[in-house]
């Protein structure tokens, strides 16, 4: 077996656990330093993020932070939040929720489309605006890592994580490509509402990014449904979450999302759900990958500088 962190063999060591008699060669021993946070919405709350990492102890230069999406809106300071996740280079990984898309949207397009309620224009006003622009539209749509897939809402029942990462793949590319404000354009819309292999252009495009940036509820044969934000236990009739489908086929992996305040923290075998609504005045949550250890800091009482 290798390290975990098979790829930085530098930042391996050697754990003993407490009690243990087992022999250095034991393979099973062999575990990486390297601890990866994996943190709930952040929505602009960069105080309770900055207090988070101090409570995590965070060190960048060992550790990884993972976020699950919606770095900014709503809450007071994005711009210090973009900035903040960007500085961290390799060391963040953060895929890209609907917030985060409907910014880059903004961006490029006419003040028009925007929605009254944005806090959103002192990253428009900012002088680095164009750069974190161009890192925000770089980011991953899913991560897929170690037995863990990231996606900031959810996957179809329909896809395994491999077919996901493919289709997260399809939208990462126009992303960053030349015809980025044209697939902007077009990405707003809640049909179609289901998955086909054969779906092609907007319409693709536009699927793969409303399961994994906005879905809550699907029905059993896999059609998404955007009114129902509440509880899992209000779901609307013949729906349920879709991370209970009976048929998910990313089942056999454990996926981390966000995106749904109502569920508040939960950790399942297969699903961890982050999104602890600090925008909404209760909390920012972090978990520690290697042991499910929780950190969570509460909305607005972090404030370093207040
Ligand atoms: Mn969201």
């Amino acid at each position: 077996m290798e390290p975990l962190c098979a790829s930085k063999p530098g930042k391996s060591v050697l754990v003993f656990p407490p009690g243990s008699s087992r022999s250095l060669k034991s393979d099973s021993l062999l575990v990486s330093a390297l601890a990866r946070y994996v943190v709930g919405d952040v929505q602009g709350c960069h105080a309770e993020l900055r207090a988070l990492l101090q409570r995590c102890n965070f060190d960048p230069a060992s550790d990884r932070l993972w976020l699950v999406g919606d770095l900014v809106n709503r809450g007071p300071d994005s711009l210090q939040t973009l900035r903040l996740v960007r500085d961290l280079g390799d060391a963040a990984v953060a895929v890209l929720g609907n917030h985060d898309l409907y910014l880059l949207k903004v961006a490029c397009s006419s003040a028009a489309t925007r929605k009254r309620h944005d806090t959103l224009q002192q990253v428009l006003d900012a002088p680095d605006r164009a750069e974190l622009m161009a890192w925000l539209r770089t980011r991953p749509l899913m991560h897929v890592e170690d037995g863990y897939a990231m996606v900031h809402a959810g996957l179809l029942p329909c896809w395994t994580v491999a077919r996901a990462r493919e289709l997260a793949a399809e939208v990462e590319a126009v992303l960053a490509g030349p015809r980025y404000i044209n697939f902007l354009e077009h990405l707003w819309g809640n049909q179609p509402d289901a998955w086909r292999d054969d779906l092609q252009g907007a319409a693709r495009l536009r699927v793969i990014v409303n399961a994994m940036t906005r879905m809550r509820f699907c029905s059993v044969d896999g059609r998404m449904e955007f009114d129902n934000n509440g509880p899992p236990d209000k779901a609307p009739p013949d729906h349920l979450p879709w991370y209970a489908h009976p048929q998910r086929r990313s089942a056999d992996t454990t996926v981390l999302f966000g995106h749904w305040s109502a569920l508040g923290l939960r950790m399942e075998a297969r699903h961890i759900a982050l999104d602890t609504g600090c925008v909404w005045g209760e909390r920012l949550t972090a978990v520690r990958l290697e042991d499910r250890m929780v950190f969570q800091v509460p909305a607005g009482k972090m404030r370093p500088f207040a």
